[in-house]
């Protein structure tokens, strides 16, 4: 972490205020830290704040960011933009009006945000009397029962006379020192909350980083634009800095995007592996009011990161969902978002605009679930389980991969981690034997191999009981049966054949338990057909003459061929078959000859064959193909 100026440390927690409009948010933060966040003209005419404000804070000596927000109901799209990153909340209630409709949206939405800590400032008090004071003190208490403001100190402040800060610095201290700063490993990624164009800089976004660490020189990706640029400078809680990190109020400038075609609800990350999408699946919850609910296909605002647009909401199960109530569904995006597993969302009716649930982002989609398909809710619990817990997710991802395996960039994307620090999460699951490296590169789960292994050796029992003469398929044909990729299926024939489950033999895979087996009639036919292939090297029967010296039909007679092949007894040459040793004798002498001569003429070969055309040019054309010879018009050489 880069030192600050003054010898105070900058630390990455972002506090953010809340509370119902006009209760002094904006005062107290003023008094707090000396800045005045309510800067635009019209915030000074209305006396209400309506954008978001920004103000570095010293806590002891530590420094860290606070977000200042608008409580007009008509704003809370900018409350929430403001409020997404934060690690803890200044929760204000004013002492003359005590709890108002958005002191309850805003706790609605913080809890729905995820945020777990904060302190409560009861405001105002100079314009109250004592037993006012008391009231609403022990009202704000019971309202918060329940809440993860629930033990949080109710601190009485003015802001007209400070009153009670001193109290209230402490209490922030306890704060700070209660919120764990999040760990800056992640990809870096940060939704946009405000641009600007100071001039000689081109564009400037701010933003509290949602994860990860950039510094100076870095190059980031702009979404949805996908336009790249390079920083040229960094501020953190309005200081210079030389990199931005989670959980800090940043300030970032990329002269090479246009200013103009940027917006809040953009985001920028490094690297490629986000990517705007519309459907999301999430797990949703309906905050526990009286008679809220979610009906499946509703149209709802749809509020992540800093971003807002529509979205349809299908439910996973049921008609609809109920107050109280957490269940998955699928989001339909009016426009495409860029969001993370784990990021959280909001959502609203359109009108009358009400905060009426949100929650968890498990995953984009790259195509819509079919609710009525069997698993697929079971599927999508698992993931929302898994999107959580780093480690969980990986896990999950690999063991749901497409082609049963995953290599690691297609991982990294999903996962949305740094490659090393993904490395650091595979290898945990390796070294526990939950993941295999199947191929170079590849990754399964321990699960998936299991399974799809049984399905491999099934094949081959399957095969062997078709066709117990034949010593088994051959690599192509398990490879086509068993629809697996050619590198992972390598892989697992590999760990198969180590594991003593599976033999290669003859060019081909068995059951290592696996013998081939004749009939009598057969091994009788196998073994005459076989003499006269021998002995007549150069001159082989054909399929009708086979049958004829074995004294069996013509289909008994190929089939015979064809278990001579698989025995590689005989080779199949184009529409005849030669015995292997014909074909390893006539390697022998055109080798001999070309070494001698330099080269074979193709006529020569029936006469060092002592053969007809017949025979020699095809034998010719099989040495061509399986690379023994090179062919250059009639002239062959060795290859
Ligand atoms: N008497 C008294 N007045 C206060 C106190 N705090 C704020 N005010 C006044 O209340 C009015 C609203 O204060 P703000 O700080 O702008 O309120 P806010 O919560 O930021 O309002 P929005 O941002 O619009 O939601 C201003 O006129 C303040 O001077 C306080 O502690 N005592
Ligand atoms: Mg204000």
């Amino acid at each position: 972490m880069a030192e600050g100026t003054g010898g105070n440390r900058p630390v990455n927690i972002t506090l953010g205020t809340a509370g119902h409009i006009d209760h002094g948010k904006t005062a107290l933060i003023k008094l707090l830290t000396g800045c005045d966040t309510d800067h635009l003209k019209e915030e000074k005419e209305r006396g209400m704040s309506i954008e978001l404000g920004f103000a570095p804070c010293l806590v002891s000596d530590l420094e860290v960011g606070i977000v200042d927000v608008p409580g007009h109901e008509n704003f809370i799209k900018t409350m929430v933009a403001g409020a997404t990153g934060i690690d803890g909340v200044i929760f204000v209630i004013a002492a003359d009006d005590g709890v108002m409709p958005q002191t309850r949206e805003h706790l609605d939405i913080l809890t729905l945000l995820g945020v777990r800590h904060g302190i409560v400032a009861l405001t105002k008090v100079d314009a109250v009397d004592a037993e006012h004071l008391d009231i609403v003190t022990r009202e704000a208490a019971d309202y918060l029962r329940g809440t993860f403001l629930e033990a949080a100190p109710i601190l009485p402040v003015s802001n007209i006379t400070g009153q009670g800060f001193p109290e209230l610095l402490d209490a922030l201290k306890d704060l700070v020192d209660s919120i764990e700063p999040k760990p800056a490993d992640g990809v870096f990624r940060m939704p946009v909350e405000r641009t600007f164009s100071p001039k000689g800089y081109g564009t400037v976004v701010t933003g509290i980083p949602v994860s990860g660490c950039v510094r100076i020189g870095d190059e980031l990706t702009l979404y949805p634009q996908g336009k790249r640029g390079r920083i040229k400078n960094i501020q953190v809680y309005k200081h210079a800095a030389d990199t931005a990190m989670v959980g800090q109020c940043a300030a970032i400038n990329v002269p090479q995007w246009d200013y103009n075609a940027l917006s809040r609800g953009n985001v920028v990350a490094s690297g490629d592996i986000f990517e705007p999408a519309a459907w999301y699946l999430c797990e949703l919850r309906v905050l526990p009011h009286d008679r809220l609910f979610v009906k499946n296909a509703a149209s709802m605002k749809f509020h992540t990161g800093t971003s807002e647009t529509i979205a349809t909401v299908y439910l996973l199960e049921g008609s609809s969902a109920v107050a109280g109530q957490t269940v998955l569904a699928q989001l339909r995006l009016g426009e495409p978002v860029t969001a993370g597993p784990g990021d959280r969302f909001i959502l609203r009716t359109p009108s009358p605009a009400q905060t009426v649930g949100g929650g968890l982002i498990v995953e984009s989609l790259s195509e819509r679930l079919k609710r009525n398909k069997p698993g697929v809710l079971a599927d999508a619990t698992l993931r929302a389980a898994a999107v959580g817990e780093r480690r969980g997710f990986v896990e999950y991802c690999i063991r749901t991969a497409d082609a049963l395996a995953t290599d690691r960039a297609a991982l990294a994307r999903r996962v949305k981690l740094p490659a090393e620090v993904l490395e650091g999460v595979v290898s945990a699951l390796a070294a526990e034997g939950a993941v295999v490296e199947i191929a170079p590169k590849r990754l399964m789960h321990r699960r998936t191999l299991e399974v799809a292994a049984e399905g491999l050796l099934g094949i081959l029992r399957d095969y062997h009981r078709q066709r117990p003469e034949s010593p088994g398929p051959t690599p192509e044909t398990l490879l086509e049966q068993s629809r697996l990729g050619k590198d992972v299926l390598d892989g697992m024939v590999a760990a198969l054949v180590s594991a003593g489950r599976i033999a290669q033999r003859k060019g081909r895979l068995a059951l290592a338990e696996h013998e081939e087996r004749f009939s009598s009639d057969q091994s009788d036919w196998i073994a005459r057909i076989e003499a006269v292939f021998r002995e007549r090297a150069f001159d082989p029967p054909g399929t009708d003459e086979a049958a004829d010296i074995a004294q069996c039909s013509a289909a008994e007679a190929e089939k015979v061929l064809r278990i001579l092949c698989e025995q590689q007894r005989l080779v199949r040459v184009e529409k005849l078959f030669f015995h292997a040793e014909a074909i390893e004798k006539a390697r022998a002498i055109l080798i001999d000859h070309i070494k001698k001569e330099g080269r074979l003429e193709s006529v020569k070969m029936k006469y060092l064959l002592n053969t007809t055309r017949k025979y020699a040019i095809p034998l010719l054309d099989h040495f061509d193909r399986i690379g023994v010879l090179r062919r250059v018009g009639n002239t062959r050489y060795l290859k």
